[in-house]
């Protein structure tokens, strides 16, 4: 800062300057992340002031995360699950760990993750002081139930199943993680960041919510698939006791306790989640993964086409394409103004068919990629 400002129309061209800096979503191909929803950022804007670490003072605004949570869980199959809406599935995925240790209270706890989970879960093994098991994958990139078997032991806290991969889009079989964690009596948390909001829409039915016997908690993500504006995570507990183990009690404040793991929090991507919750409904996200994996087939045709193959026929909308080089051809693509993303292991090109795709940037997209690989 200096000691005097400056008007606020330089103040605007400054940011303007750095904004064009940035890349615009019509070039973005490698992205769990979207376009907000213009009723999402309308009402962002009209909450903008809320706070919901004082829901003394916003009870308007707790009731609209009350609801969401709601709709939320009837989505995930058991309508009467507690939860709050976090920063993102960052803080989901670190909140219901932590809810999972502290039923058990066992020195040096464990949890097994499969090895495609997000990084996440090695930041919530840190925080929590939780030993993290990775378990084997299978062919698909699934995790492998006897890999977790094996792992577990009696100091093991929670078993993690996803929903939607961050690198494959892939979905465990939740079911058999559930029958696990039922018979050995362990805590299940499932990530559905991406997942949760792509999975109930699809033709093919998978078993991977509340539905599901043995499911403790589950994270979505409406600032992915959602369209919601940042931060908004849904993370839901089948118990209430379960969500009980996060509580800190507020002493000074008027409302006595929180759950959440930040103190002030905005109220504004809830009120905008609620917002595009109720005007979509069930039929307009149906529409939206329509889209999606409309998209995804485009590709998948098109790598059949020029005989490229996919790691796994895609269960998601993300496809993830076995390119020779693929690090040689992400600079180019760039040159072009393309933005993708690459897996890790193995590595390939990851497409993430997100909603502000349409099918003419695809197609353009498309016909750079397979002129690149010619060049390379
Ligand atoms: N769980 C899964 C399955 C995820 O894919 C992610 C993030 C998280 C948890 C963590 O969520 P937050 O980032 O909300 O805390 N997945 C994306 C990824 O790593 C995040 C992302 C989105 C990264 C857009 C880059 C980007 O441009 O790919």
């Amino acid at each position: 800062m200096d000691e005097k400002g400056v008007a606020e129309r330089t103040v605007l061209q400054l940011l303007e300057d750095y904004r064009k800096k940035d890349i615009p979503f019509d070039r973005v191909l490698g992205s769990m992340c979207t376009r907000p929803h213009p009723l999402a950022v309308k009402v962002h804007m009209q909450y903008i002031e809320t706070n919901l670490g004082d829901p003394y003072l916003f009870p308007g605004t707790k009731k609209i995360e009350n609801n969401v949570i709601d709709m939320l869980g009837k989505l995930l199959g058991e309508p009467r699950a507690s939860g709050y809406i976090t920063t993102g599935g960052t803080e989901s995925n670190i909140q219901a760990l932590r809810a999972a240790r502290n039923l058990r209270r066992i020195s040096n706890p464990n949890i097994i993750v499969p090895e495609s989970a997000h990084f996440s879960f090695d930041k919530a093994a840190d925080v929590l002081g939780l030993e993290l098991k990775k378990a084997a994958l299978d062919e698909h990139y699934r995790v492998c139930p006897a890999s977790v078997e094996d792992l577990i032991d009696e100091g093991t806290v929670a078993l993690v199943g996803i929903a939607g991969t961050t690198e494959f889009g892939q979905i465990d079989p939740i079911d058999e993680l559930a029958e696990i964690a039922l018979s050995n009596n362990v805590y299940l948390h499932v990530d559905a960041a991406f997942g949760g909001l792509v999975v109930p829409f699809l033709d093919k039915k998978y078993p991977f919510d509340f539905g599901v016997e043995g499911v403790s908690s589950i994270m979505v993500d409406p600032h992915k698939m959602g369209a919601g504006t940042i931060p908004s995570s849904g993370l839901l507990f089948r118990y209430e006791s379960h969500m009980e183990k996060l509580v800190t009690s507020t002493p000074y404040l008027v409302s006595k306790k929180q759950h959440s793991l930040t103190g002030t929090r905005t109220g504004a991507s809830i009120a905008a989640t609620y917002a595009i919750f109720k005007h979509l409904g069930y039929e307009g996200y149906r529409r939206i993964v329509k889209h999606c994996m409309n998209l995804t087939s485009m590709v998948e045709k098109w790598a059949e086409k020029f005989k490229i193959e996919t790691f796994i026929k895609p269960v998601t909308n993300v496809v993830v394409l076995r390119i020779p080089s693929v690090d040689n051809v992400i600079p180019m693509l760039e040159e072009r103004n393309w933005y993708v993303s690459t897996t890790f292991k193995p590595k390939g090109l990851r497409l993430v068919m997100m909603p502000h795709i349409t099918e003419e940037t695809l197609k353009m997209f498309l016909a750079d990629l397979g002129d690149v690989m010619e060049k390379n």
